[in-house]
């Protein structure tokens, strides 16, 4: 089974490579940012109270998003293994993706962190909020509040798997089938 962790903070191409790696490789997509934004676009309680973190450039509870990734790993038992996007954010979401792997009899093959400097990625959300009608892509300030969050909780993450050896970070400016390429090297190698 191939378990991997796209990470990177937010506008560094997360999303985007995913949409090729299922094509290509036949994994399902878990993304949290998507999960809650179905949960608001629906209404539901814990989309409105997701909603108000989102809306200010926060992280939603770790219990919340934890309890998503485990609904949808019981909902997909027999699937070829899973693209993790914008999942673990946390350490204490990487220590639970862990513990909900291992239920299975699973493992996370590697993670691959996507580099990209604050004045790309700010550039890229900015352009990204023009159409997208997302309110935390709308503002600098938000923006900034996103990355400030990214280097305060998430960042420690890549830790949490360099001490398992699953660590492997790529440049994330370029074409993106040039980092798509990248991405399939390193994913063929866990593969052979
Ligand atoms: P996400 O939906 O994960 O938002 P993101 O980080 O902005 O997405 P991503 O990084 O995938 O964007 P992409 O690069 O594809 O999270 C949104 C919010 O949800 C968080 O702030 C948080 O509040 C909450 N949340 C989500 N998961 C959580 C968790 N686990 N715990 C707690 N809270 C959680 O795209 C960016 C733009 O760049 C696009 O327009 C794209 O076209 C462009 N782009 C991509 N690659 C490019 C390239 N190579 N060159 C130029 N532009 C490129």
């Amino acid at each position: 089974m191939l378990n991997l962790v796209l990470f990177g903070p937010p506008g560094a191409g997360k999303g985007t490579q995913s949409q090729k790696l299922i094509e290509k490789y036949g994994l399902i997509h878990l993304s949290t940012g998507d999960l809650l934004r179905g949960e608001i676009s629906q209404g539901t309680p814990l989309g409105l109270e997701a909603k108000k973190l989102m809306d200010h450039g926060k992280l939603v509870p770790d219990e919340v998003v934890i309890g998503m990734i485990s609904n949808k790993l019981d909902a997909n038992k027999d699937g070829k293994g899973f693209i993790f996007d914008g999942f673990p954010r946390t350490v204490a979401q990487a220590e639970a993706l862990d513990v909900l792997l291992e239920t299975k009899s699973s493992l996370i093959s590697g993670m691959i962190a996507l580099e990209v400097d604050d004045d790309e990625l700010e550039r890229r959300l900015l352009l990204r909020g023009k159409d997208s009608g997302r309110p935390d892509d709308a503002n600098p300030e938000i923006i900034r509040k996103r990355i400030h969050e990214y280097n305060d909780k998430t960042a420690p993450v890549a830790g949490f798997y360099k001490q398992q050896d699953k660590f492997n970070s790529i440049n994330g400016i370029g074409s993106v089938d040039e980092i798509f390429a990248t991405i399939n090297v390193i994913i063929d190698s866990w593969l052979k």
